[in-house]
């Protein structure tokens, strides 16, 4: 039986387990990722773990979140990364330098290699043919230290992509698309594979855009196969060194097909406050639109801001709007300057930011009250631009142009029949890429200190006891479905300044949704947190947690939960325990809930069903979908302690 490309890119790296639905698998590592907000954890971990030198081929350390260094905290963080990078071996990309995921595909994104990356969007790789997944730190320490990365084999789904996109349709609409059909919760456990005669009408940029937001779905990763359009894009690069072809077996077996018609595909838009709530362009169109901003890790690349400078070419931002533009790097900021999109781009009013994540996790550009902002970024979770009741809406840099042209959102084909003059942009590659990465980079050779330089605001790891067999607390809060990481842990400006600070950073646990609540865990002696479905969807951010684990909760009733939570939590010791829709409308917020199996003896022996008993009145069962490894890492109270264990034994051994 022939192979898909996931499967082919696994077995090549397999290193423990079979290839077989559902099963787990360890993986060799050959790249990883991290930046400013998760990589400090990753580093403090990493020195925790007594490693000395990174073992993979490429580690990259960004700093691309906070790039304004609002506080002496975040250039403290900065300088710590710069230090952690040059001591340990791994590349430091400077503030400045762009968002990992657009500065890591211009410069070593590779087809065929795995790529673990601390960043819920790093299958933007899988555009290239890489095999890009999002993590939590400690487990991108672990991979950098030279452990295989372990993840249950998805069930690969094959997208079959037909035509080609009509003028003024784009990649983002394709994403866009499939997130009208299959929400931000059925990607779960899945790989998206693309595949059929669609796929060699897009460039690997458009790719890159459909890989990259494939994460919304909740997807473990998204890939495309590699042709004459990736080897074109690697020329250009200046890396032609780095293209390999690479395909699934002609008779390749999936778990199942998806037919997506580029050809019927039309301008789409992510209304609030779901990145799922998709709907034609002109169904919304009118909308007064008061902020209008092109960028972000989907969106901000050369290929998206040179669209939207042909449009805005001698025309004028409508008067109602502000437009900013923040680069997805500095190589295509470097570039739009050099070919003069950006003096266009200023002439008819935008506003030019840095390359930076930025508004995106309302770190700057924050919407005012009620009011609209449109955006050709991924997330829209309410909330995360900064503004409690935002009211953002996801759509393409064409979608974005044309409405802040009209101050309205607009389809870009309407105001095409209006304006004689506007013609589609398409899609245009550069020549070649030029600029900043060599100056921006600092690879480990050209390392500028040896040991750690850490500010006053960065903390210890705090570490978990093994797990108690007797669990019992109250159920301090029931939230409903869909709780993301930016209720748990938010990513805005006044919270991330605290990311290696966890007794800090634990005040604001989930404030966004009770602002009683880590006061109260903090009082309590243990408990419990309820929750609908997909809780901890959205981002890798293991500190969603950590700061529970520091605030003594024990786990987690849920009735599903997204992936990188549901492996973050078990990194960190707590209890993902999934319980049915009657149990969780049962369940009230207070009540006193007690295991009633031997934590210890139910989670070493395997055991899948545990009893949990309420009010001492009721009792319930609760699932612990856990394999032996991860069971391991609950029982000694997470991955740190269990990894610390195993190194000390293996020193003992060694004695
Ligand atoms: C995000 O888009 O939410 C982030 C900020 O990039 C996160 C990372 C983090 O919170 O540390 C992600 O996507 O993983
Ligand atoms: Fe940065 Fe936004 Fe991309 Fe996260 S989703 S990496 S915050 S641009």
């Amino acid at each position: 039986m022939g192979q898909t490309l996931t499967e082919k890119i696994l077995e090549d790296h397999l290193v423990d387990g079979e290839i077989a639905t559902g099963e787990e698998v360890g993986i060799a590592v050959d790249q990883t990722i991290a930046h400013d907000l998760t990589g400090t954890m990753a580093w403090l971990q990493f020195e925790a773990l007594g490693l000395d030198e990174v073992q993979v081929e490429v580690a990259g350390q960004h700093c691309d979140h906070q790039t304004y260094q609002p506080d002496f905290k975040v250039s403290d963080d900065h300088r710590f990364l710069r230090s952690a990078a040059g001591t340990y071996g791994a590349y430091f990309a400077r503030p400045g330098t762009g968002i990992l995921h657009q500065v890591h595909k211009e410069n070593f994104t590779a087809p065929g290699k795995t790529l673990i990356g601390a960043d819920s969007h790093t299958p933007t790789a899988g555009g290239l043919g890489c095999l890009g997944i999002g993590t939590g730190g400690l487990d991108v320490a672990t991979a950098m230290g030279g452990a295989p990365y372990y993840l249950d084999v998805p069930e690969i789904v094959n997208v079959r992509l037909e035509g080609a996109l009509p003028e003024w349709s784009t990649a983002k609409d394709v994403i866009l698309e499939l997130l009208r059909r299959f929400s931000v919760k059925e990607g779960v456990g899945k790989v998206f594979e693309y595949t059929g005669p669609g796929v060699e009408t897009l460039s690997a940029h458009e790719r890159t855009v459909i890989t990259n937001m494939g994460t919304e779905l909740g997807a473990t990763t998204s890939i495309f196969p590699t042709d004459e359009r990736t080897k074109e894009f690697f020329e250009r690069l200046g890396r032609p060194e780095d293209f390999v072809e690479l395909s699934p077996d002609p008779d390749a077996e999936y778990d199942d097909e998806i037919v997506v018609d580029l050809s019927d595909i039309e301008p789409l838009i992510a209304c609030p406050s779901m990145p799922d709530n998709v709907v034609p362009v002109r169904e919304v169109a009118g909308t007064e639109t008061d902020q209008v901003l092109v960028g972000s890790c989907t969106n901000g690349a050369y290929e998206d801001i040179l669209p939207v400078a042909k449009m805005l070419r001698d025309r004028e931002v409508a008067k109602r709007t502000e437009m900013i533009v923040a680069p997805g790097s500095k190589q295509a900021a470097e570039m739009a300057a050099r070919n003069g999109l950006t003096a266009e781009l200023m002439a008819a009013g935008v506003n030019i930011s840095e390359a930076t994540c930025g508004a995106c996790i309302g770190a700057g550009h924050v919407p005012a009250s009620d009011s609209v902002s449109v955006r050709t970024f991924n997330r829209n979770f309410e909330g995360r631009s900064g503004m409690e009741d935002d009211a953002v809406y996801l759509c393409s840099p064409e979608v974005a142009a044309a409405t802040a042209l009209t101050g309205e959102i607009t389809d870009p084909r309407d105001l095409a029949d209006e304006l004689d003059d506007l013609e589609a942009p398409g899609f245009e590659y550069p020549e070649r890429y030029i600029g900043a990465s060599e100056s921006d980079i600092i690879m480990p050779d050209q390392a500028v200190d040896d040991g750690l330089v850490k500010g006053p605001n960065i903390d210890e790891v705090p570490l978990k006891d093994p797990l108690g067999s007797d669990l019992t607390g109250p159920a301090l809060l029931k939230m409903p479905d869909n709780i993301t990481t930016d209720h748990i842990i938010p990513a805005t400006q006044e919270v991330s300044v605290y990311r290696s600070n966890v007794p800090k950073l634990s005040e604001f646990t989930l404030k966004r949704v009770d602002e009683t609540f880590a006061g109260r865990a903090a009082e309590a002696d243990g408990g419990f947190l309820v929750a609908g479905e997909n809780y901890g969807q959205g981002s890798s951010r293991e500190h969603a947690a950590l700061c529970p684990m520091y605030l003594g909760i024990h786990g987690v009733l849920a009735q599903s939960f997204a992936r990188i939570h549901k492996s973050n939590l078990i990194n960190f010791g707590l209890l993902p325990l999934s319980i049915d829709a009657e149990t969780y409308d049962r369940i009230e917020q207070g009540d006193d809930v007690e295991l009633v199996d031997d934590a210890v003896e139910a989670v070493e022996s395997g055991q899948e069903t545990l009893t949990i008993r309420v009010n001492d009145d009721w009792e319930a069962t609760a699932h612990l979908d856990a394999n032996e490894r991860e069971r391991e890492l609950l029982a000694a109270g997470g991955k740190l302690p269990h990894t610390r264990r195993e190194f000390a034994d293996g020193v003992d051994e060694e004695a």
